[in-house]
């Protein structure tokens, strides 16, 4: 068997339980074929004297069979490589926010030059028959990097994020260069059929691709293969968590304390992509319009620190939190407070009692690649008696959970009807969709999304993708 390399921006250790479920996927993976994880180290190191960025050392450790290898960054690099192409440009750009893109065009040759970095440390680690697995948006010239230097492994790319229409996506400067790099990969897997269909219209639009069938394109003089992989949660691990001590306490505990309300809960991260200004105001159109929610309905929203060092990310902590006071102030008694906001990130084994004690979860975001927190509440219920999710038809999650309560999260008053309708919810109903949903997630699980995605992998020809290499 191959080993398997996995490439991201961050890495986790999988040793660590706070890690996940996409890093406990990886690390089953890794730890069968004693893989490599390589990525940045979190850290900001400048060189020392005399020497430069590229002298930058690897750190490797053991953790178990799994070997961790990563490599710092300096401030220029993460300035224009993290801060300034991946979530200044990238980000905004394929949540479809054109409005929010800072095309700055120093950018662009940060972002190569980590990429570049990259490639070059992790080729000297590579083995002939490793099979590359590089995720996200931070990294997507980086088997054309790996190209450039000979490399002829087997490489594939998973965006973790929405690729735009085509039309969006050329808005960016260089979107050409990008799409190359893109398409240098054997396999690039996408998390929503319509982001799929995104990248097929957009490569016989501007590339003139030719379909080969079955996925495969023929474009840029070689053969790339693209498909959907929606990503799913370890079902089984999340499903432990809720019965576990401390998933328990936090049931116990939020059940007690809010015994005589309905609970609603909303867990992110503090993102533009995630539409909590209009959760929050269709909240506040659903207290105004159906007065017999007054007292009995809680909003619980935990709103993780994320990025706060890009500017339109300050900017929508400061709308959240007005809009929050404000529907404290028109419509909280002294014993109710209708919204409860945090600014905080919650401890991943508290996660599911809070969402088994919620009758409602709004995961309503603008975009968003899959979301995962729509499952985790799926997989965290009573199937005695299920919460309902309320789930924007914006994320990619809205294609594969239909028994969800799907919404445009613009408009405020549908909104606001759906999650009146998800409280007053029959059991009987709310049992069906839970169970159908649950379904669902169990079938397509992280484990699923792995295999599949290394499967077809695995299978993808390297000798028809063609040499010589794509240089960008
Ligand atoms: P994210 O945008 O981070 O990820 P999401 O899938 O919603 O989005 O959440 C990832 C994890 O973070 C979940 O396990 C969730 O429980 C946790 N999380 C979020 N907010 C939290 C909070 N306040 N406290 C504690 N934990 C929190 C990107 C894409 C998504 C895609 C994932 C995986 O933007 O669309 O689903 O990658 O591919």
């Amino acid at each position: 068997m191959s080993r398997l390399v996995v490439v991201s921006n961050r890495i986790a250790d999988p040793r660590k339980t706070a890690a996940g479920g996409l890093a406990v996927a990886l690390a089953e993976v890794l730890n069968n074929t004693g893989g490599l994880w390589f990525g940045w180290s979190g850290k900001i190191v400048e060189p020392a004297e005399g020497a430069t960025a590229a002298d930058a050392p690897v750190h490797v450790q053991q953790a178990g069979s799994v070997k961790l290898a990563t490599v710092d960054l300096t401030q220029a690099d993460y300035d224009a490589y993290y801060l300034g192409y991946s979530n200044g440009v990238l980000w905004p750009v394929f949540h479809y926010r054109l409005d929010l893109a800072d095309f700055d065009a120093g950018y662009i040759a940060g972002y190569r030059r980590v990429n570049q970095l990259f490639a070059r440390k992790l080729l000297a680690l590579l083995e002939p028959d490793d099979i590359i697995w590089v995720h996200d948006y931070h990294l997507i010239p980086m088997a054309a990097e790996l190209r450039a230097l000979g490399c002829t492994n087997r490489i594939g790319f998973f965006l973790h994020i929405p690729l735009p229409p085509p039309l969006i996506l050329a808005a960016i400067p260089g979107h050409d260069w990008l799409v190359k790099g893109l398409c240098s990969y054997d396999l690039v897997g996408f998390q929503s059929n319509a982001d799929h269909e995104h990248f097929c219209r957009y490569i016989q639009a501007e590339a003139h691709a030719q379909d080969l069938g079955d996925g495969r394109w023929r474009v840029f003089n070689r053969t790339v293969q693209a498909g959907a992989f929606p990503i799913g949660i370890d079902v089984e691990e999340f499903e432990g968590l809720t019965n576990a001590p401390e998933g328990r306490e936090m049931y116990e505990k939020t059940k007690a304390e809010y015994s005589r309300r309905k609970l609603l809960v909303g867990v992110d991260r503090l993102d533009y992509s995630k539409g909590l200004p209009q959760r929050m105001r269709a909240f506040r159109h659903l207290l105004q319009n159906h007065p017999e929610t007054h007292n009995s309905a809680t909003l619980i929203q935990i709103a993780s620190p994320s990025r706060e060092d890009v500017s339109a990310y300050s900017d929508i902590l400061h709308e959240l939190e007005s809009l929050c006071g404000s529907i404290n102030g028109n419509f909280g008694e002294l014993d109710w407070m209708p919204v409860r906001y945090m600014h905080r990130t919650m401890a991943r084994a508290r996660l599911p009692g809070l969402y088994r004690a919620s009758r409602v979860a709004l995961v309503t975001p603008l975009r968003d690649g899959m979301n995962l927190v729509a499952k985790e509440f799926i997989a965290a219920q009573d199937a005695a008696d299920p919460g309902v999710l309320v789930l924007s038809r914006f994320a990619g999650a809205a294609e594969q959970l239909k028994e969800a309560l799907l919404v445009n999260p613009y408009d405020t008053e549908n909104t606001a009807n759906a999650i009146h309708l998800a409280l007053q919810m029959p059991l009987d109903e709310r049992r069906v969709r839970h169970d159908a949903l649950m379904k669902t997630i169990r079938r397509y699980d992280v484990h699923w999304w792995c295999d599949s995605f290394l499967d077809k992998l695995g299978k993808a020809s390297a000798e028809e993708s063609g040499t010589p290499w794509l240089r960008l």
